[in-house]
């Protein structure tokens, strides 16, 4: 499709256009927002090349196509993939595609070894890029940026509030100190020092990217890369968060961009970035039309992101509290997850006795169409930011159940700051590849479920609070708003700097 832009809204062409080089984290999570990040950027007529490995860059082959066909300068690299080593199986390249929890350190080795690829390509163009946006894991883009001379922004998928909370944590040793802690439940509390309001969190939910045992050096070196980083671009909006954007940028002392949210870019084509291998098994018109029939904001939408699996104990428990609410439910479950006999039985056994009031989609989910349909009036949400930012954009209140990272402090935000959030209780977080563990019962989802859509004066304010939030952040992408002008003055200033940072156009170079 090609875009609807006007010749006005494309940001005014004086020389050539600034060529930015993206380089995503090989996760579903952080390639999503990236590839969205290259679109608008190309669409308002910057260049947008996205840099990845083969396998990664193969699945993105419809975004490829799509760019082509609308005559965008858009294009995906794929840069050859460092020999895999330490028992990582050849052909594992993205986070989704590791099917046991050793190999995790072994690819991230990997992605690190991509350095000497990445020069290379940067060396091999005709003239260097104005700009490299590299994931913040991607500390080791930060040599070679710096070996070229060329600029480096950051892109940190979550909102300023987590960064912020995790930097100021970072400083004052909160993790050191909340880890070294004898005391052996991990409920004890802890405040994140120097955030403008209060956030608690404990040993366990503390936590943030890279935060494993042996990644300890990925972690200080990510920290590092932030520190020298040239400003950074965020997938949020300023009508969301503006003070935790505001005070971000202060301890930053570098510009950060807001550009988002990503998800209400209309040429956007979601369906073609389905994590690997998992197709719906229900396609878009199916789920679409049991939506019509439903009534006006009664469905609880649940899905739980492109990684986190549940093991059976936990899974039938989600169940169970979904049919014990005895709300309309439309419940996204993975392949794997009901992979087993008796958890296909059980799972059919469930869909008779909810019949026509639940929908289960094995596989995948078009979420952005399912969260637009005016018969959805909840999302449980593991709070991956992706996820809570596209229910925020469309004005849809959460339940939220935080699995890992980023998500527990993404949960704060939601209940504590936004006040759009029931929690459903969730304390400790899950392994990857799921927990003997019942963490979190039907009685919990059932209670939180019933509070987020039920009647009553709290449950109208949070739906209040959702629905305006998702005004401001249509308001913010549309011409003339706070994101759209953010990227208005990211590709200009890179323009007039001809991908040299320099002193007059904001960006600070050590
Ligand atoms: C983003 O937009 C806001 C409001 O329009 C502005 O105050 C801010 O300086 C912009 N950010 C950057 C990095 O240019
Ligand atoms: C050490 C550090 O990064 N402190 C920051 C914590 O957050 C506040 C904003 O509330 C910043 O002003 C500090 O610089």
């Amino acid at each position: 499709m090609a875009p609807t832009e006007t010749e006005e809204s494309i940001v005014a062409t004086s020389g050539p256009p600034p060529h930015f080089v993206l380089v995503p984290l090989v996760a579903q999570g952080h390639i999503i927002p990236m590839v969205d990040l290259a679109r608008l950027l190309a669409e308002r007529g910057a260049r947008a090349s996205l840099v990845t490995t083969p396998v990664n860059a193969a699945r993105l082959h419809g975004v490829a196509d799509d760019a082509l066909r609308a005559k965008l300068p858009l294009d995906i690299v794929g840069l050859p993939f460092p020999p895999a080593d330490d028992g990582l199986p050849p052909g594992c390249e993205n986070i989704d595609q590791v099917k046991d929890n050793g190999h995790f350190l072994p690819l991230y080795q990997a992605v690190y070894r991509l350095a000497g690829p990445l020069e290379a390509y940067l060396r091999a163009l005709a003239r260097p890029p104005s700009c490299i946006i590299s994931d913040w894991c991607n500390s080791w883009t930060a040599g070679v940026a710096s070996r070229l001379g060329i600029p480096r922004l950051l892109f940190h998928g979550p909102s300023c509030f987590y960064s912020l909370c995790d930097l100021n944590a970072s400083t004052h040793g909160l993790h050191e100190r909340a880890s070294s802690s004898a005391e052996a439940e991990g409920h004890e509390r802890y405040v994140v020092p120097g955030m403008p309001v209060r956030v608690e969190v404990t040993k366990a939910t503390c936590l943030g990217f890279l935060d494993g045992p042996g990644f300890e050096a990925f972690r200080e070196g990510a920290l590092e890369a932030m520190r020298t980083a040239d400003g950074a671009v965020v997938n949020t909006f300023l009508d969301l968060e503006e003070q935790f954007v505001a005070c971000y940028e202060a301890a930053l002392g570098k510009p950060v961009w807001t550009l988002g949210p990503f998800c209400l870019n209309k040429n956007r084509d979601a369906a073609s970035m389905a994590p690997c291998g998992r197709k719906p098994s229900v396609d878009q018109s199916g789920v679409i039309e049991w939506l019509d029939a439903m009534d006006p904001g009664s469905v609880i939408f649940v899905s739980f992101g492109s990684l986190a699996q549940k093991l059976p104990k936990q899974l039938y428990e989600v169940g169970h509290g979904l049919e014990d609410s005895g709300k309309p439910f439309l419940w996204v479950v993975k392949d794997s997850e009901v992979a087993s006999p008796e958890a296909q039985e059980w799972l059919q056994a469930l869909e008779a006795r909810t019949g026509g009031r639940g929908l289960v989609v094995r596989g995948w989910a078009p979420q952005l169409a399912i969260l637009s349909h005016r018969a959805v009036g909840g999302f449980v949400t593991h709070c991956g930011w992706n996820s809570l930012l596209e229910s925020i954009a469309h004005g849809v209140p959460v339940v939220t159940w935080p699995h890992f990272a980023d998500q527990f402090l993404n949960e704060r935000l939601a209940v504590d700051v936004l006040g759009i959030g029931v929690p459903v209780g969730a304390a400790l977080p899950v392994m990857l590849f799921g927990d003997e563990a019942v963490l979190v019962t039907r009685g919990d989802v059932a209670r939180a479920v019933s509070e987020l859509m039920g009647a009553g004066e709290v449950a109208e304010e949070r739906r209040r609070k959702a629905r305006e939030y998702g005004e401001r952040a249509h308001r913010a992408m549309e011409k003339g708003g706070s994101s759209y002008e953010n990227l208005t003055l990211l590709i200009q200033s890179f323009r007039r700097s001809g991908g040299r940072v320099t002193d007059n156009n904001g960006l600070q170079k050590e």
